[in-house]
């Protein structure tokens, strides 16, 4: 199985097209509570996580007293977590998308309330190509929310900005509508899956409880990283692997068994259909 063979034409057309694809349904009504669970007990704790949890939403540059926090390292705080970054669903796209040297860097659980901040646009600019004729991304955000996004509030873009092709005008905001500005539907357990060069950001919470979403970034090839050798025996050997730093061409063995087991899958489902 290739790199190449994990997304279809259509997903292919729609990631070059907008620079983000939305996978529905990818955690269970289970999945979601417990992770809001564990999101509001650590959020009520944030200046006092048990380790290796730790909050950088301090340290950031747009940081004010409303920043909506989040906590990183959050995969070795709980296997329903590390289960969400070696998600197969989000894999399958990173590896494509990454052309088989995906690398976890990041991961981070937000909660936004209404007095959070507004999250301005933004992006890593040149991490977007076609590459020997398949969409290469360097750098990827899969966001997943735990709960049901109202309309205009949350996740904003602006399509087709991962092109780069010319600047995106200063004058497009977060609160600009279509066609330049994009606010997806989204409920608890989708997620939106996006290039760091789309020019992004978030709209005002809205709702009355809290909104909490996940963002686990993977970049391509050479990076930081992100292994953190004295927690290893809190995380699978998949997962550690996932957060080490290998150049493109190296396969990473967490890599080769996951298009071994999608080979067998589709092998599987053609006998069954021949049968
Ligand atoms: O809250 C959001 O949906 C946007 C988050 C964001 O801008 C980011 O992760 O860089």
């Amino acid at each position: 199985m290739h790199f190449s063979q994990l997304l279809t034409d259509e997903e292919k057309w729609f990631f070059d097209h907008h620079g983000f694809l939305i996978l529905r349904g990818i955690i269970s009504a289970e999945e979601v509570a417990e992770m809001k669970s564990l999101g509001e007990e650590w959020h009520s704790r944030l200046t006092n996580l048990p380790a290796p949890l730790y909050s950088s939403s301090r340290e950031h540059p747009d940081f004010s007293p409303n920043i909506a926090h989040w906590i990183n390292r959050i995969e070795y705080g709980h296997p329903v977590f590390e289960r969400l970054a070696l998600n197969p669903e989000v894999l399958r796209v990173v590896i494509a998308l990454t052309h088989g040297y995906p690398t976890l860097v990041d991961t981070a659980l937000t909660r936004n309330t209404t007095a959070s901040d507004d999250i301005r646009f933004h992006e890593v600019r040149d991490g977007y190509r076609m590459l020997d004729g398949e969409p290469f991304a360097n750098f990827l955000n899969a966001g997943i929310s735990l709960v049901d996004v109202p309309a205009d509030t949350g996740f904003v873009c602006i399509p087709g900005s991962h092109k780069d092709h010319f600047l995106v005008p200063d004058s497009i905001g977060i609160y600009d509508t279509a066609p330049s500005v994009f606010n997806p539907s989204v409920r608890a357990g989708d997620c939106v899956l996006f290039t760091e060069a789309l020019r992004h950001g978030a709209r005002r919470w809205t709702a009355s409880t809290p909104r909490f979403t996940i963002f686990n970034r993977y970049k391509a090839g050479d990076c930081e990283g992100r292994p953190l050798p004295e927690f290893q025996h809190l995380v699978s050997e998949d997962l550690y692997e996932l957060g080490t730093s290998l150049p493109m061409g190296q396969e990473k063995n967490v890599v080769r068994r996951f298009l071994d087991s999608v080979k067998q899958d589709t092998s599987a489902h053609a006998q069954e259909t021949v049968s």
